[in-house]
């Protein structure tokens, strides 16, 4: 790769819950022109001692604006940190945050119009003041039925309570965001990757891909 060329690129890696995110950005981790952030769900679990991620599992309509406001602050955090190397791939982002989580609460009934409205004016405020910017999203494309299968193999303790109506509202969301592009801004183009397969497939797969990714954006 011509890395002055394509220097300061920032890619974003979407797709559903255990869409394989993270597997994906363990793959491009290798390549030293590339810096990888994960997503900061550690934090998420544990601020001071508290876990708003589990808590909004247990009880969205009174934690959702609590998770969600702590998300949207740590997604600008990895936004705005200064780049280290001329490639940034980060998981998920503040966009996605608002419009596929922040919107499912809202519209399955779970999110007062009161917190939807208040996380709304700061998201809008961090879009007009902040460079959130994106240069190309990746959407990791799985069917529901496999991210419900991966979810239940690894077992994360929150993640226990999520049914697979649940996975079905996210994949929507997606899907209108991203591919039918109806609903909200889509901050960059995208690269659709179909992710079904297992993880050696999925590994071929973003070994043919990287060269096309790195170029899609400049
Ligand atoms: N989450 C949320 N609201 C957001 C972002 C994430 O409620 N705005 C939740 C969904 C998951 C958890 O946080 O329960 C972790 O998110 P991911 O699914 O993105 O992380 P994974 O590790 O599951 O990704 P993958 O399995 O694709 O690597």
């Amino acid at each position: 790769i011509h890395v002055q060329k394509i220097a300061g690129l920032r890619i974003c890696i979407e797709g559903n819950i255990a869409s394989g995110k993270t597997t994906c950005l363990d793959y491009f981790a290798k390549n030293t022109s590339i810096e990888v952030l994960t997503e900061p769900v550690s934090k998420w679990r544990n601020v001071r001692g508290h876990n708003p991620l589990g808590l909004m599992y247990q009880d969205a309509s009174r934690w959702g604006i609590t998770l969600q406001t702590y998300v949207q602050l740590t997604m600008l955090d990895q936004h705005i940190k200064p780049m280290i190397s001329p490639i940034r791939m980060m998981e998920r982002s503040i966009h996605s945050a608002k419009y596929i989580f922040v919107e499912n609460l809202y519209r399955s009934g779970r999110m007062p119009e009161v917190d939807y409205v208040v996380l709304t004016e700061w998201f809008e405020w961090i879009i007009k003041n902040m460079d959130v910017s994106v240069d190309l999203i990746v959407y990791l494309q799985t069917s529901p039925e496999t991210c419900y299968e991966r979810l239940k193999r690894r077992c994360r303790e929150e993640e226990k309570v999520i049914p697979m109506e649940y996975l079905a509202a996210i994949h929507q969301l997606y899907e209108e965001w991203l591919i039918k592009q109806t609903m909200f801004k889509v901050p960059s183009p995208v690269l659709v990757l179909q992710a079904d397969h297992d993880l050696q497939d999925m590994m071929e797969k973003y070994e043919e891909n990287q060269d096309r990714i790195l170029t899609l954006c400049t």
